[in-house]
């Protein structure tokens, strides 16, 4: 089975968009496996409501480890099976909490061996100090995916003010990746995600 893996900077949207992604392609119910850096494994059952209300949060770091959703998408007359993991959001620098680190380590690791990388990059970040900054955490993403070549851009929270000059901004440092405009939160552009994970299943 693929895998295809969501990362990013913390709070970016990446465990909204699991979720509604999830929704979208017709789950009503989720069994999330959660993996901790020490091999530690648990699943719990959710509606995708109490998830969201459980897994999303604005607070940094909600999601400390990998947590998977095994979803399937219809294509054509067959189904495939998939497992899409969300993961602890990644940023520059050394984080002061070792649970936080090790699990920034984990995504990292999940990188290297996953089928392919949704990078969520949250509009409203894109000031004029990140863009002149050639040393962003989404710089060092964007080059390795494109390395990779199994990868696109997620750009997520088009609902808010300035989300398209943001947009030209983004396209502009980031010319050579494939860029979706999704709002994770109202559930917008994931009809083009759902075309690229079927091209990548
Ligand atoms: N306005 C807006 N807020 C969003 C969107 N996606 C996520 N958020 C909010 O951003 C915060 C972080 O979301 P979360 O999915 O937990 O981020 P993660 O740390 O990347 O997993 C939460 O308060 C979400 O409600 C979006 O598309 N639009
Ligand atoms: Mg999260």
């Amino acid at each position: 089975m693929r895998e295809l893996t969501v990362v990013g900077r913390p709070n970016s949207g990446k465990t909204m968009f699991t979720l509604n992604f999830a929704s979208y392609i017709g789950i009503k119910t989720v069994d999330v496996t959660f993996r901790t850096y020490d091999d530690l494994i648990t699943c719990r059952h959710f509606s995708i409501e109490d998830a969201k209300k459980e897994l999303c949060s604005s607070t940094m770091h909600k999601t400390k480890s990998l947590q998977s959703l095994i979803l399937k998408i219809t294509l054509g007359k067959t189904t495939v099976n998939f497992k899409l993991t969300d993961t602890c959001g990644i940023g520059e620098k050394i984080h002061q909490e070792e649970k936080i680190r090790r699990g920034m380590a984990q995504t990292i690791g999940l990188m290297r061996c996953a089928d392919f990388i949704f990078h969520v990059i949250d509009l409203s970040y894109i000031t004029k100090e990140y863009i002149n900054n050639p040393s962003t955490i989404d710089r060092e993403i964007y080059n390795y995916g494109l390395f990779r070549n199994s990868y696109a851009i997620l750009a997520n929270k088009v609902d808010i003010p300035f989300a398209k000059e943001n947009l030209t901004q983004l396209s502009s440092i980031f010319p050579k990746a494939t860029i979706i405009p999704i709002s994770a939160l109202l559930s917008e552009g994931l009809k083009e995600v759902k075309t690229c994970v079927a091209r990548n299943v």
